[in-house]
């Protein structure tokens, strides 16, 4: 498999989507490749540069050599899967291929609620909408509950689906710990302990607020 070439990425050290693109990075030794620009963010405003490159002004947003803008994250993580000839992050056999891309849209989805929810409580008092809340709430627990069910049958073998979940389990850490998720999910607990052992996600954790 020929190197990777050099590559920029849009990238904040807090987003729990930037953090899916690191850890592959990692995983897949295409690390040194990557220029990293700092682009911050936020769903109010623009950021011009990051808007020429991706006109929904997201981040993560990839630029190849070719200047093609790769987003979002998923895309991306293929893109540096290619190019390395480790174990796939997304595996060629179908029925294997299906179980991490499952495991990555519950994860994806429920980052994506952190995400708005987030946003929602940052807003002041009087505009939050409590209908809001309640079903953010009961959906945060619903999927905890169905991931906390599920997690004896994760595969084995390191994929997107891992890497989604435990992104999605450190943001939820990062913003919500007042939730302590962990309290009724034992079995996934000790699913995001054995994962957060791994140097890529130990290079990655969020710095903490300040
Ligand atoms: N589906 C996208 C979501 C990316 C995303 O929403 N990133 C946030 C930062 S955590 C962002 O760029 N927000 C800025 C905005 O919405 O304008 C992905 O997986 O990459």
């Amino acid at each position: 498999m020929a190197t990777m070439p050099k590559v920029k990425l849009h990238w904040s050290p807090k987003s729990p989507y930037v953090r899916k693109v690191m850890v592959a990075a990692h995983e897949t030794g295409t690390l040194p490749a990557i220029e990293l620009t700092r682009s911050v963010v936020a769903m109010t405003g623009t950021n011009e540069p990051l808007m020429r490159d991706n006109p929904l002004n997201k981040i993560p947003t990839l630029i190849t050599p070719e200047g093609t803008a790769l987003f979002d994250s998923m895309v991306i993580c293929e893109y540096l899967d290619h190019w390395h000839d480790g174990p796939k992050l997304f595996p060629n056999d179908f029925d294997e291929r299906m179980r991490a891309l499952r495991w990555h849209a519950l994860a994806q989805g429920f980052t994506d609620l952190l995400i708005f929810w987030n946003n929602e409580r940052n807003r002041p008092p009087a505009q939050q909408s409590a209908e809001l809340h309640a079903a953010w709430g009961k959906k945060f627990s619903a999927a905890l509950d169905v991931m906390e069910r599920d997690i004896g049958s994760m595969p084995q073998a390191f994929n997107i689906g891992h890497i989604g979940l435990g992104c999605a389990l450190g943001y939820a850490d990062f913003r919500f710990s007042d939730k302590a998720w962990r309290n009724n999910h034992p079995a996934l607990a000790a699913w995001f302990a054995g994962i957060m052992e791994r140097p890529s996600f130990q290079a990655t954790i969020p710095p903490a607020e300040g």
